[in-house]
């Protein structure tokens, strides 16, 4: 079992709700359980011209391998709807793996820990409701260290 972080992000159809159905698909996955959900955030998009996202991170603990557990995210937001027409386009649901226990893996299709956790806020607030307040990423750096350096600015944390 490893301790794994998934950002979740929504900026169309009812993203309240996309966040809703995801966390469900997350918690029925093949050996993993659900072990814990940060609250609701929404934020201007960091691309101009598009609504506003609602983010979240959820914490799971699974016996998954980190490419099964992509494969198994990317079946949850096809199943959503989500439609591929341009990177970075707006989504109905979007899932990345953000950390996987403590390994470092750059491969084609993935690369963990995800590359803009530093430059996110939207990620790193949701994920330090989580974390344990000391976390070191597998690349040395550690959750403080990121927050320190990521003002809380542009974020409304919904009840
Ligand atoms: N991939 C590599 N590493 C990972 C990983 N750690 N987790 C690959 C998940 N996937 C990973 O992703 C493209 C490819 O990245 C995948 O096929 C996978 O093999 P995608 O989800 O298909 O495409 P994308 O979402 O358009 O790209 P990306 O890089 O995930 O987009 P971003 O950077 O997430 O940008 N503003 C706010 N406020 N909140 C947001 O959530 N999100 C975006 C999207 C822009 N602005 C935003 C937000
Ligand atoms: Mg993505």
């Amino acid at each position: 079992m490893e301790r794994i972080y998934i950002g979740l992000g929504s900026n169309l159809a009812d993203p309240a709700e996309q966040l809703r159905s995801a966390i469900t698909a997350l918690g029925q996955l093949p050996k993993t359980s659900l072990a814990g959900v940060s609250a609701f955030y929404q934020s201007d998009s960091l691309l101009p011209g598009q609504p506003r996202y609602t983010n979240a991170v959820a914490a799971l603990d699974s016996s998954l391998a980190p490419i099964e557990l992509l494969d198994a995210l990317q079946a949850i937001e096809n199943d959503q709807g989500r439609e591929r027409l341009e990177r970075w386009g707006p989504r109905t649901l979007d899932l990345d793996i953000l950390l996987f226990g403590d390994r470092l893996i750059d491969e084609p299709r993935l690369k963990v820990p995800h590359y803009q956790i530093q430059e996110r806020a939207f990620v790193l607030y949701p994920l330090a409701e989580l974390a344990p307040p000391d976390l070191r990423l597998a690349d040395g750096r550690t959750l403080p260290a990121l927050l320190a350096a990521c003002p809380f600015v542009g974020l409304e944390r919904l009840p």
